[in-house]
Formats: structure tokens, sequence, C-alpha cells
């Protein structure tokens, strides 16, 4: 097929499905609750994945996605990222934007419920107030504000793909491993905008980020290296409760979270907002769920595994970053993974 012919079939596949969706958001808004979460926890009486199953073009429930842009279009937007994290690397203390924008990345896609396939990234309804608003997201407004001009520069672009492939660009220009990343994500209308408190919460221990983790079907060792990402960036007391970094190098992206775990020595100490916090000498901060890490003798063997071996890690994160930011989407066989080359590699 050629590359002319292929493009057409995609967009002949893209009205299709953007019918299908139509007809899914008209049931939704007649009154067919799918999304109804009390305290974050779902009403099961409301579940109804039939409208779902019976739209998708695939798989069960599953959001199909739809892309209409070359991988050289969305090489020029990871490059106006870039190009916009090195301009304004003041941000946060010259820390820069790239962990804000990783975290950004998360919480769109964190929403995501496989009990129904609602929330995650798909429909990029972290636009909407509702979600932006959803006090886990305190401090995520900054970079969706960084966003604003790479949105106006390339307009084609959906927000769930910009919101991706923002986090990807950002571990890439943060030393850290490539992500394949697939475009296709489609705007979604504000009904379809989750509730708040489907993000977890940072003051538990191991049993409940293992449970939490699995509504999104993250084994222990995607769990342990998703949260790796932690060597990224800070807490902040205004966002979170919380106060100070994980680690030295708060933006280039390496193993560090696993060997601070491992070999800080930690004092549990209540901090300035009173939350309970691990601290160490060396200036170093530990949430209590990433504690857990260590606490729990089946994650520990995973840190002390990616504490030896950085490349390991990096293998396992950049898996498991996909699997995050495509929760609940589908995408057809012509839709294709891109690898994004970093500024540096195109100099
Ligand atoms: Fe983390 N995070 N995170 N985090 N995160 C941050 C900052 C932060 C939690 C809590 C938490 C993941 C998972 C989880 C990431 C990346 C990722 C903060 C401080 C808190 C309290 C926010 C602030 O500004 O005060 C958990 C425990 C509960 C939600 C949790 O499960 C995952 C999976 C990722 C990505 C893979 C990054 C990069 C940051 C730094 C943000 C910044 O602005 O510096």
């Amino acid at each position: 097929m050629s590359a002319a012919i292929g493009a057409r079939f995609t967009r002949a596949l893209n009205r299709n499905s953007l019918y299908l969706l139509a007809g899914a958001t008209a049931a939704v808004g007649a009154g067919v609750a799918f999304n109804n979460y009390q305290n974050g926890r779902r009403n099961q009486k409301q579940n109804s994945p039939k409208i779902w199953g019976t739209l998708a073009a695939g798989g069960a429930g599953l959001h199909t996605a739809e892309v209409q842009k070359s991988p050289q279009d969305y090489q020029k937007v990871y490059n106006a990222i870039a190009q916009k994290m090195q301009d304004e690397d003041e941000y946060d203390n010259y820390i820069g934007y790239g962990p804000v924008l990783v975290r950004l990345a998360w919480h769109v896609s964190g929403t995501f419920e496989k009990a129904d396939n609602s929330g995650g990234s798909f429909g990029g309804t972290y636009r909407f107030k509702k979600e932006m608003n959803d006090p886990s997201n305190k401090g995520l407004q900054n970079g969706f504000d960084f966003l604003g001009s790479i949105q106006k520069q390339f307009p084609w672009i959906s927000h769930g793909d910009l919101f991706t492939l923002a986090g990807v660009t950002a571990i890439q220009e943060m030393q850290g491993p490539k992500i394949p990343w697939r475009a296709g994500r489609v705007d979604q209308p504000e009904n379809t905008t989750p509730d708040n408190g489907r993000l977890p919460d940072a003051t538990k221990d191991a049993n409940y980020v293992r449970n939490f983790f699995a509504r999104m079907k993250f084994s222990d060792r995607e769990v342990v290296a998703l949260m790796g990402a932690h060597a990224l960036g800070k807490t902040h007391l205004k966002n979170s409760g919380f106060e100070g970094p994980w680690g030295a190098a708060t933006n280039s992206f390496s193993n560090e979270f696993y060997n601070n775990l491992l070999n800080e020595q930690w004092k549990l100490e209540s901090n300035d907002a009173g939350n309970k916090q691990y601290n160490s000498k060396s200036g170093f901060m530990m949430l209590p769920t990433d504690m857990a890490l260590v606490q729990d003798p089946k994650y520990k063997k995973i840190v002390q595994e990616y504490a030896k071996n950085q490349d390991v890690f990096f293998s396992d994160f950049a898996k498991v970053f996909t699997k995050l930011i495509e929760n609940g989407i589908e995408f057809p066989k012509n839709i294709k993974a891109t690898t994004f080359k970093t500024l540096e590699e195109q100099q």
C-alpha cells in the first residue's frame, strides 16, 4: 500500500470511529452513567461496559486511536517542547519543566479504570476544570500552561497526544530511555471527565500501593519501575503537603531513587504541614509510599536489582511508561510507534 493510500485509509477509519464515539457520548449524555465514583469506589450497579463494548472497532470497550499526521510532524512537536524546556530552564529553581511534564503525563493517564475503560489519557480531559482542580493535581497547571504555546503552534494535536508526548519528550531530554510513542488519542467532551479521587494517596503502605496499581493492571515489577521516576523533580509543600527532592540529580533520569532508598539513613519526621515523610542527612526525602518499596520484601528485591543495574531499569521503565500512557487505548495496526530523536542527536 502506498503512503498516500495508507493515509486515506486511516482517515476513513477515523471518521467511522469518530461517529461511533459520538454515539457513546450521546448515550452517556442521555443519562447512562458509566463513570460514577464515590470516594474513589466504583458504583457497580451503574457500570455499563456494554456501551463501550458495542462501540470500539475491535477490543472490549477500548478507545480506538486515530492518526492523521506523519512521524515527522510529531518529531516537530517533540522538538518544540524540548527547545522550550531548554529556553525556560529557570523553572522551579533551575530544575526545569521536565519533571512536572512527566508527572502531568502520569496523572492524565493514572485516572484509567479497567472495569469500564473510563479515564486515562485518551480523551485529554485534564483540560477541563473538574480534573484540573482535583487536589491530587495541584502544581500540574504549570505543566499545562507550559504546553499552551505548543498547542497553539500545533493546533491539530489532541490534548491526550500532547500530554503524553510531552512526558516522553521530558524523559528523553533528561537522558532517560527512548520511549516509542503512538499517536491517535482523540479529545472527548467534558462529560467524560473522570471524577476526582482516582489517583493514589502518598501517605499509604505497600498493600495500598499494590492494590491501587493492580486497578490499572500493573505488576509489582512495573510498580517499582514506575516509581523510579521519583528520581526527578521534588515534592512541594504547597502542592502535596510534602517537601524536598528524592535525590541530587533532579533533572537527570537515572536509577538514583533506588540507590538512595537503600543507602541513605532515613528518619521519619513531621514536616511543616504536619505530614510524615522520611528525611535523610543529605537533604533528600521519601514519601511513605516510596519507603513501602523497601519495607515490602517482594518490592525490595526489585529495588535492589534496579539499584545495581540501570540498564534493566531503563528498559523496564520504557515499557511500563508506554503501558501507562496507552492504557485503555486500542491502536489499529497501521498506527506505528515513533521513536523520537533527542535535540542533541539532531545536531
Ligand atoms: Fe509521583 N509524586 N507519585 N509519580 N511524581 C510527586 C511528584 C512527582 C506519588 C506522589 C507524588 C508516580 C507515582 C506516584 C513524579 C512521577 C511519578 C509528588 C510531589 C507526590 C506527592 C508533588 C508536588 O509537587 O508536591 C504517588 C505516591 C501518589 C500519587 C504515586 O503513586 C509515577 C507513576 C510517576 C511517573 C512515572 C514526578 C516526575 C514528580 C516530580 C514533579 C515535580 O514537579 O517536580
